[in-house]
């Protein structure tokens, strides 16, 4: 199984300052096969700005891409906020340039967001948790502009609940729903890293939902760290494909301008 990061911010992104450079250097010390820059766009972000420079984006990774070649795959992509009050301006963001790979991330829901809370305030953990997943499977169903679905259930990392952990026995027809339409829509999820931080031995989401996501016969998965700084580029990808190969999976997904590359192995 090869190792890749297909989920890495840089100074691109609203909230990174790491140099672009200097994550490459860090997956190639690693011996990552491939890695894919995926900046930050959301278009109604509260507080924050998640604007993007595409054109200096892209101009930037083009050039390591060259530098690099003969060391380590690297691709162009982008985490958008799927958003169901901008799906105009999203798909014509996503169709307007050559991305390899887009990751579609729930952020932000009706304008309000999880990292500074509005989101919580007066519900309850359940609530919060239900409407995450329902809001999830709405934008699943209307999006067609992404890759794979984003960190499935980060929404547990927020809030301001003692227990922020997801109870998914409440929500597993919504999260089943998840996984069947996006299999369906021959599209993927991605188990984020950055999850181990929360978790202790898993990243977003846990081995049990990914394994559900292969019982139901989904395929497409990506391994990425969500990397905003470079020491984390890479981290815990060994443990992911170890639990991968248990669960039965041949191998990740990578993508070149949208499409599944096809794997010879
Ligand atoms: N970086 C987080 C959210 C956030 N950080 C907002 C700062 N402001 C989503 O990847
Ligand atoms: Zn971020
Ligand atoms: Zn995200
Ligand atoms: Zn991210």
């Amino acid at each position: 199984m090869r190792k890749i990061d297909y989920h890495m911010h840089t100074w691109f992104s609203g909230d990174s300052e790491a140099d672009p450079r200097e994550h490459v250097k860090q997956a190639i010390a690693l011996g990552l096969d491939e890695i894919c820059f995926t900046d930050h766009r959301d278009f109604d972000y509260p507080i924050d700005s998640f604007e993007l420079d595409i054109e200096k984006y892209y101009q930037m990774i083009m050039f390591l891409k060259e530098e690099f070649k003969d060391h380590i795959i690297i691709k162009w992509g982008i985490e958008i906020g799927l958003d169901m009050n901008y799906q105009k301006e999203i798909n014509e963001l996503i169709n307007r340039y050559p991305f390899d790979f887009v990751i579609g991330s729930i952020h932000v829901i009706n304008h309000t967001e999880f990292y500074y809370g509005d989101f919580f305030k007066g519900l309850v953990k359940e609530d919060a948790h239900r409407y995450f997943f329902e809001e999830t499977l709405r934008c699943v169903k209307n999006f067609d502009c992404f890759n794979v679905l984003g960190h499935l259930d980060y929404i547990m990392r927020y809030g301001p609940y003692e227990n922020k952990k997801v109870d998914y026995n409440k929500y597993q027809d919504i999260i089943d729903e998840i996984f069947k339409t996006l299999i369906t829509k021959e599209k993927g999820i991605e188990i984020n890293t950055s999850g181990y931080a929360v978790n202790g031995n898993c990243g977003f989401p846990n081995y049990q939902q990914i394994k559900r996501y292969y019982d139901l016969g989904g395929k497409i998965i990506t391994i990425g760290t969500d990397s905003h700084t470079s020491d984390r580029v890479g981290q815990y990808i060994n443990d992911v494909v170890e639990h991968l190969k248990k669960i039965g999976f041949k191998d990740v997904s990578t993508f070149t301008k949208r499409s599944c590359d096809l794997n010879e192995r």
